[in-house]
């Protein structure tokens, strides 16, 4: 009883806010049509129990999976950032070892991992008690530990000349690449940043002509190689990035067609495209972050305001042309990993959805912490399609009762608008490959999208056109 009352006191307050402005420019004779008043409101929502019920339906038809036991431990970035630490996570992938990982904070590094690795940065990982860093040394290592798979041709073949050769001008050739996706940074005259165009295209010249000269698809020969993973979390990031950034653009240039032709080899490698490839949306969605990150003495200069906004809008372009995959079983297996998803982190997307301190995207607005139960109630909806998408049967027990939609037609349009709300919030706070693998994070995105539509037309018929 005592819920009940809270949550109609909840919706009264949400009603007040959400009709107190706009209502005020309506006209008079469109107010009347509005079929809906708190008191009014029929209870769509259910009681705390019968909420708990549904959750625990949901997680019986999709239980967790049981994983191997780890051989190691991965230290990387909270955000899924890092690329020497994506590196070394597609490397993981490839070779299918499997390992634990351990998640670090670089803005407030903790003891304890100061302690351990001497250069303090990431990645590192634990193999027994041998603790090692450097994204090279530790890719090393686990060639020669791990065998199987191998990822670099063994002894003194032509082909590990290759790699070698190629490998020992990576860093050379990504610091080019670098210098002129990040130069905006350093205030440099219009020549300046020509002369580091010329150096970046010459890098990108010169790995179109080494895919070519071993025939590609990928950059030392037919097979995915180390040297693919140094500089796949780099081509990755500026071919999204660098478009909006720079009007640069490294795909579909016919200046690099060899580089084209890795792109897609590289999208065709579960290990990548199913792991630790970040979409289009979470990179677009950096660009704000990171210009705001690195506005100099955090002071955003005209230009940078001017970038942060073009970035913001194509986030929000890409957030809804983004469609799953068309491959059956895989997108089954994606959903079915994005409904574990949400059942496993349910508590914290609540919290971060109504978080009105929240210190990361605090440009995407979070739902007031009164309309906690429209994300609960979307995000429980959005769980059980993704399960009828897996073909995950959600069937209640002969003894159980059936529970009804989570969204209909009856609700007050203002919950529809705060279910709406939520979904479109949830999706843009989802960053791949941070919370969730890309081929996952379609099949969410694409679920949030139908849901929030769904949400806006029952919100539109429900108010007479006025919501
Ligand atoms: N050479 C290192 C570079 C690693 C690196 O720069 N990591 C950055 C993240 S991308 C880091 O840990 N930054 C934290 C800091 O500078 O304190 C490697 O290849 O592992």
């Amino acid at each position: 009883q005592e819920g009940h009352e809270h949550s109609l006191d909840v919706r009264a307050r949400a009603a007040m806010r959400l009709t107190s402005a706009p209502l005020l420019l309506l006209p008079l004779e469109r107010l009347a049509c509005i079929p809906w008043r708190v008191s009014h409101a029929p209870r769509a929502q259910l009681v705390d129990s019968e909420v708990q019920a549904y959750w625990a339906l949901l997680e019986r038809a999709a239980p967790p999976t049981v994983a191997p036991t780890p051989a190691l431990t991965l230290y990387r970035d909270t955000n899924g950032w890092c690329p020497f630490c994506e590196r070394v996570w597609l490397q993981l992938h490839a070779k299918g070892i499997p390992f634990d990982e351990e998640l670090i904070n670089l803005r407030d590094k903790p003891e304890w991992y100061k302690e351990m690795v001497p250069t303090t940065l990431v990645p590192a990982i634990k193999l027994g008690s041998e603790v090692i860093w450097e994204s090279d040394t530790i890719m090393r290592t686990l060639e020669e530990r791990f065998p199987e798979k191998p990822l670099l041709p063994s002894g003194d073949t032509d082909e590990r000349e290759i790699i070698e050769e190629r490998l020992a001008g990576c860093a050379d050739m990504l610091a080019a690449g670098a210098r002129f996706a990040y130069g905006s940074r350093d205030s440099l005259s219009a020549d300046e940043v020509a002369g580091r165009r010329a150096e970046f295209e010459g890098m990108l010249d010169t790995l179109e002509a080494n895919i070519s000269s071993t025939g590609g698809p990928f950059l030392a020969g037919a097979d995915f190689s180390l040297l693919d993973a140094f500089y796949a979390p780099f081509l990755e990031r500026w071919a999204v990035q660098l478009p909006l950034s720079l009007d640069f653009h490294i795909r579909q240039s016919l200046r690099w067609p060899a580089l084209d032709g890795w792109f897609d080899a590289m999208d065709a490698l579960p290990a990548y495209r199913q792991k630790v490839k970040g979409d289009a949306y979470s990179w677009t969605a950096a660009v704000s972050a990171f210009t705001r990150m690195f506005a100099p003495n955090g002071t955003i200069s005209d230009e940078s305001a001017a970038l942060i906004k073009r970035a913001d809008s194509a986030a929000a372009a890409a957030m809804r042309s983004m469609p799953p995959t068309e491959e059956a079983e895989v997108a089954r297996q994606a959903a079915l990993t994005a409904a574990r998803k949400l059942l496993e982190n349910r508590e914290a997307i609540l919290a971060d959805a109504t978080n009105t301190e929240a210190k990361s995207q605090t440009h995407i607005e979070r739902l007031d912490p009164c309309d906690v139960e429209y994300v609960e109630r979307m995000l429980r909806e959005a769980t059980s399609r993704l399960l009828k998408r897996a073909s995950v049967s959600v069937e209640p027990s002969d003894e159980e009762e059936e529970l009804p939609p989570m969204l209909s037609r009856t609700m007050a349009p203002h919950e529809a608008v705060a279910c709406a709300q939520a979904a479109r919030l949830v999706s843009a706070r989802l960053c791949v490959p941070r919370d969730l693998d890309g081929l996952a994070a379609a099949e969410l995105r694409s679920v949030l999208h139908e849901l929030a539509c769904e949400a806006e037309a029952f919100a539109w018929s429900g108010s007479g056109g006025l919501l």
